[in-house]
């Protein structure tokens, strides 16, 4: 069987273990969301297609769920002597040799999908890698920061990158817009096109639907391929009980004007797009509106608490793309 699944970071990290754990013998291409890059000390920075490559490949740092396992951070505190930042993102040195390595192939011309393969032969997480685009593409969030001055006016509006919203803002100002700047005259990664249309089923983990399943949908043709597939298209909601299970996907929603339910968010990505709708047994009510909308539902526990209860999930994803199958 031939899965695909857009892959964001945490959370679609953590989904696609439990995959690989309910269909062993499956051939799975992650299609991974880089509107999160961030270019910092001169390098690349790929957060989410380092925490799928890590996760898969343990290297992760299991409790943050980012970055390395046994990390020190002797470099970046070197670089704050220099009074050289941001001091607010935390790389370690282990996690920025992967990022020297990945700016130094792609300085001499590979394109970032070459790198992301040649970083995983390291890795080997078992599963095709791919970027969503080779092409530079980067969300930016727009804000009103409050103002500190003494004569309180009006904040200032700015865009600031995702992940200056995300990691130095803590999303504690609403994101007024979302926009994945460079998304539009994107290309999907090579290979991306080809894997969607030999795919047998296409997975949305329990991911950001704005900011990273949103963003990889952004990329020109994408969508479109997915939609024309002609095969069973589910996702997990990322919403269980009205609030995210991990993240802050709340936020990005309002800013998109979705409600942050499960509900709304199949009702975001639509018929047109998704088969078939997995919600937490919490939001079962929710299943009759999913199902209105034209997308099968079912309620099953979705709280990725251990491996085996993440391998639980994928196999009712699995199960409810039969019946789309079927249907
Ligand atoms: N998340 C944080 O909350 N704080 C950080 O300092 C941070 C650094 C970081 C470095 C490398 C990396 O691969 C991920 C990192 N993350 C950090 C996670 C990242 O900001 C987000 O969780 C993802 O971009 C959202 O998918």
């Amino acid at each position: 069987m031939r899965i695909v699944v857009l892959a964001g970071g945490i959370g679609g990290a953590r989904f696609l273990r439990g995959l690989k754990r309910a269909a062993p013998d499956a051939d799975i291409t992650v299609i991974g969301n880089t509107g999160d890059d961030i270019h910092l000390f001169g390098l690349k920075v790929c957060p989410d297609l380092d925490t799928v490559m890590y996760t898969l490949g343990g290297g992760i740092n299991e409790e943050q769920g980012w970055g390395r396992t046994d990390e020190t951070f002797h470099l970046k505190e070197e670089l704050a002597a220099y009074g050289v930042g941001p001091e607010w993102f935390g790389l370690g040195d282990r996690d920025f040799a992967t990022h020297i390595v990945r700016t130094q192939m792609i300085t001499a011309g590979f394109p970032l999908s070459a790198v992301t393969e040649a970083l995983c032969d390291r890795w080997k997480p078992g599963v095709r890698l791919i970027p969503m685009t080779d092409d530079r593409v980067e969300t930016h969030v727009a804000v009103t920061l409050p103002d500190s001055g003494a004569d309180a006016g009006p904040g200032e509006r700015k865009a600031v990158h995702f992940q200056e919203y995300w990691v130095r803002l803590r999303a504690s100002v609403p994101a007024e817009a979302v926009v994945p700047v460079g998304a539009e005259q994107a290309k999907p990664a090579p290979g991306v096109l080809e894997a969607i249309a030999e795919a047998d089923v296409i997975l949305f983990p329990p991911s950001n639907p704005v900011v990273s399943i949103g963003t990889i949908l952004a990329v020109p043709g994408i969508r479109e391929a997915i939609a024309d597939a002609g095969v069973p298209v589910v996702g997990l909601s990322p919403i269980v009980g009205d609030a995210p299970v991990r993240g802050m996907a709340d936020k990005v929603l309002a800013a998109v004007g979705v409600e942050s339910t499960a509900a709304a968010v199949a009702e975001h990505y639509g018929s047109g797009l998704l088969d078939g709708w997995l919600v937490d047994t919490v939001d079962a009510d929710s299943v009759t509106r999913v199902k209105a909308a034209g997308i099968l539902c079912r309620a099953v526990p979705l709280m990725m608490t251990d491996l085996d209860a993440t391998a639980q999930m994928a196999r009712e994803a699995l199960t409810l793309a039969e019946e789309v199958r079927e249907a």
